[in-house]
């Protein structure tokens, strides 16, 4: 990104503009080739792509968690977009009100009401991410860190995690959609076979996804106040049940009164604000870009669905992600 803030050409094609101690530490860590970004690199065991690092390592030494801060984890493509608009709305729904004209929502995606850790915080001057919109003193970030990249004091100090996960297979397709949207048009698409290939290798923004899952699935059963173990699917089926849980969780459950107003179900109006529908229907949905990195925001709305994979993958492909997961979750109990 330039200095007035404009880009040149796209963040995640950029390798050389980036500080001198960064290139000195990728050089000496195993590097794959990207699906839209030039190469990816492995550090702490998982890939993530040369312009992500100078943040992502500046988070690490100088992001301190407060005990009420929030963080909502992911591996990439697994609902973080929806987790995001709902955490926000139910923590901020004293001054917003879901049915609120002016609420949020409306008019911002949820990636701007909820930054990105290792995207947005500004290290240099050691400034954490301004919380835009908040009602409440507590901070709301959301992170793809893996658990053994978190930084220490997410982990020693009381703030809480709510980790989201998914099929493997719905979260591959939709990275393939979302890393061919990134390519430019004298790269060409990166073919679903060649991304699968790779997926299952664990080379993958964020990768190996199963190991991102299961870090935090082992942390989640060891301290379940401190990480809610969310999915997807799950999710979908009965939204309701999951925002009063993360309601309950995040230490502001839905009071009796709220539950039995006349004027409506306030969890039937959270789940319609933070809808796939409606948050399509939106405007800056539809054309808005983002300032951080410069993608548009509709790059984070796609189907919304489970088991599109049916619509791409081979059966010999599903059956070998399949086997894969099933290796990587033994001894586990986890099922997606
Ligand atoms: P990110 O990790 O890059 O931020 P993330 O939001 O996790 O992306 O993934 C986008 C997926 O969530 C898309 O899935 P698809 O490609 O299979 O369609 C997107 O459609 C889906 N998504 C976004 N918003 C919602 C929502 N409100 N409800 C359900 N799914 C959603």
């Amino acid at each position: 990104m330039s200095k007035s803030g404009s880009f040149s050409q796209p963040p995640w094609l950029l390798e050389d503009e980036i500080p001198q101690e960064c290139k000195n530490l990728l050089s000496t860590l195993p590097k794959e080739k990207g699906w839209c970004e030039p190469h990816l690199y492995q550090y702490q065991g998982f890939w993530r792509p040369a312009w992500l690092f100078s943040n992502a390592l500046a988070c690490q030494k100088h992001y301190q968690a407060q005990n009420t801060d929030i963080l909502l984890v992911t591996a990439p493509k697994s609902g973080t977009t929806w987790l995001k608009s709902l955490a926000f709305t139910i923590l901020n729904r004293k001054l917003y009100p879901p049915t609120h004209n002016h609420h949020p929502l409306l008019t911002k995606n949820p990636h701007e009401l909820v930054p990105f850790l290792e995207l947005n915080i500004d290290f240099e001057n050691n400034k954490p991410p301004p919380m835009p919109n908040n009602n409440v003193d507590r901070r709301l970030y959301s992170t793809h860190f893996s658990y053994v990249s978190l930084p220490n004091s997410a982990k020693s100090s009381a703030c809480k995690l709510i980790y989201i996960c998914r099929d493997p297979k719905d979260a591959f397709i939709s990275l393939w959609h979302f890393s061919n949207k990134r390519r430019t048009p004298e790269m060409g698409t990166i073919s679903l076979e060649e991304a699968f290939e790779l997926f299952c290798r664990g080379v993958s923004l964020g990768g190996p996804f199963w190991d991102h899952v299961v870090g935090y699935w082992q942390e989640s059963l060891k301290a379940p106040d401190k990480i809610l173990f969310l999915k997807y699917e799950e999710m979908i089926e009965q939204p309701n049940i999951h925002i009063k849980r993360i309601a309950d969780f995040m230490g502001c459950p839905f009071s009796a009164e709220e539950l039995e107003a006349s004027s409506g179900n306030i969890v039937d109006e959270i789940a319609h604000l933070c809808s796939f529908n409606n948050l399509t229907s939106l405007e800056v949905n539809k054309n808005g870009i983002s300032s951080a990195g410069g993608l548009r925001f509709d790059i984070f709305f796609r189907r919304g669905i489970t088991q599109d994979w049916k619509n791409y993958l081979t059966p010999d492909m599903v059956d070998r992600i399949d086997r894969l997961t099933a290796e990587k979750f033994q001894g586990s109990e986890l099922k997606l």
